[in-house]
């Protein structure tokens, strides 16, 4: 590698991604996993978790955009929002800007990442002192199985399904979701790289079909994720949520968005055919 500092993620498969670092900001082990911020020269501020990129200045935009608008203008009515994950509040961001919304339950294990982003990363951390946002710092299987709340979207913003993200790849997670989703309700969650990760992409998909009757797949290209092309998984009760997309809604907000728009929110269930087969349970 030539000269400085870098950060390196190893992205199995015999791929590597280097960013080279201005400057570490903070170097912990937190009691769930090993946090990162570096100050990179070309991609701003770079969160890690485990030695996996999770969010850079430069890019966030794409995932968050793509993770949050593409189910709340696919919902009829959305105001009661569940993130399980999130903690850099990213998400939590893009959901605040839809006025509809009442009521934002976000649940991060690991306390250290919202207090990290908050001092480091206040780009994406800003709206997490909004008053609809409720913050719960404890494990989102465990409270997908204890709450009474019910949710009309749930957005799984989660790391690789290895170290404390591991329970969310899970079958009864799912269930439990999918009890506490109303009628006409929406779970997407982020599904990983289709190149990079196709057997955890396909795990995904047959879990959340063992749950839910309509599941679909949108994705989107994030530089610094795994082979740059991610995929999210967009699941619901009935099919209606699938062909209805408020236009309407989206037309009177004026969002100030930098990737989402009304052509992406239809192309990006359009997936290249190897894509398709792999979310379909087939490749
Ligand atoms: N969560 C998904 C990041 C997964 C990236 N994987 C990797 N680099 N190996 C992102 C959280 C952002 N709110």
């Amino acid at each position: 590698m030539a000269g400085g500092t870098w950060f390196t993620e190893d992205q199995r498969e015999g791929l590597e991604l280097s960013f080279k670092v201005k400057e570490t900001l903070v170097s912990k082990h937190t009691p769930y996993q090993k946090l990162d911020i570096y100050d990179t020269y070309k991609y701003g501020i770079l969160l890690t978790l485990d030695d996996l990129v999770m969010t850079t200045e430069k890019d966030e935009f794409v995932y968050h955009e793509l993770i949050a608008h593409v189910p709340l203008f696919s919902h009829q009515h959305p105001q009661e929002v569940l993130i399980i994950g999130g903690g850099d509040g990213g998400t939590a961001r893009e959901i605040v800007k839809h006025p509809c919304i009442t009521r934002i339950d976000m649940v991060e294990i690991d306390e250290q990442v919202v207090v990290m982003s908050k001092q480091y990363m206040p780009f994406l951390a800003k709206d997490l002192t909004n008053p609809k946002v409720h913050l719960y710092f404890q494990d989102g299987v465990e409270f997908v199985k204890n709450t009474i709340s019910t949710y009309d979207v749930i957005i799984i913003d989660s790391t690789d399904p290895i170290g404390p993200g591991e329970g969310l790849l899970n079958t009864e997670f799912y269930r439990n979701c999918a009890n506490i989703l109303k009628a006409g309700g929406i779970l997407v969650s982020q599904a990983e790289s289709l190149y990079n990760n196709p057997d955890c992409v396909k795990q995904v998909f047959s879990k959340l079909r063992n749950v839910f009757p309509v599941v679909s797949a949108y994705a989107g290209t994030i530089p610094t994720y795994p082979a740059g092309l991610w995929c999210f998984a967009f699941c619901c009760n009935t099919p209606e949520p699938l062909n209805f997309f408020d236009e309407a809604r989206f037309d009177r907000l004026q969002l100030a968005l930098r990737y989402y728009n009304k052509g992406i929110h239809k192309a990006c269930f359009a997936l290249p055919e190897f894509a398709k087969r792999l979310c379909q349970g087939e490749g």
